[in-house]
């Protein structure tokens, strides 16, 4: 068994939820928060069969776009000036970063 561990635009969780429960696949929906720009993100955790990791993995390709995404310029207000960036910048959001992970025991009470 594996623990498939994904980071999705909250555009396309919904989607990928749906995908998910249509295929019968298991899945818990964490909401996050992206490291780097601060918005929202959604994390799927999905434990899931050996042989079935592949099947899952296209269906994440399959709902989950790359976009674009503007990052607003950040106030220096109380911040260090370092890291003060004064334009908006733009930065490409992947479709979805995934982990792997083996998972040495399931259990379920
Ligand atoms: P939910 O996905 O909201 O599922 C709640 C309950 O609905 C499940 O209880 C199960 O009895 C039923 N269920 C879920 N998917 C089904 C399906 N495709 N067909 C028929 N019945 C289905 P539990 O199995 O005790 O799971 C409780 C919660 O634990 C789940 O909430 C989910 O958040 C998480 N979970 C269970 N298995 C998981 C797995 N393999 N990977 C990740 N999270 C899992
Ligand atoms: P964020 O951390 O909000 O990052 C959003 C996008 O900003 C990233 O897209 C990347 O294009 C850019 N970015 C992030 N950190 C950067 C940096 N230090 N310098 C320049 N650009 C940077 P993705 O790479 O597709 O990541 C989307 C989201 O996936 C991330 O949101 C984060 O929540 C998660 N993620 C990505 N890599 C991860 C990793 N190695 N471990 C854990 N989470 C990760």
């Amino acid at each position: 068994m594996k623990l498939i561990v994904a980071v999705v635009q909250d555009k396309d969780s919904n989607r990928l939820s749906q995908a998910l429960v249509r295929e019968n696949v298991r899945a818990t929906k964490l909401a996050s928060t992206g490291g780097f720009l601060k918005a929202g993100n959604t994390t799927f955790i999905i434990g899931i069969e050996d042989e079935r990791v592949d099947p899952v993995l296209n269906l994440i390709r399959e709902n989950c776009k790359s976009r674009q995404q503007m990052m607003a310029p950040m106030s220096s207000m109380g911040g260090n000036a370092d890291s003060y960036i004064p334009y908006p910048v733009e930065v490409q959001v992947g479709g979805a970063t995934v982990f792997i992970l083996p998972v040495e025991r399931f259990e379920q009470f």
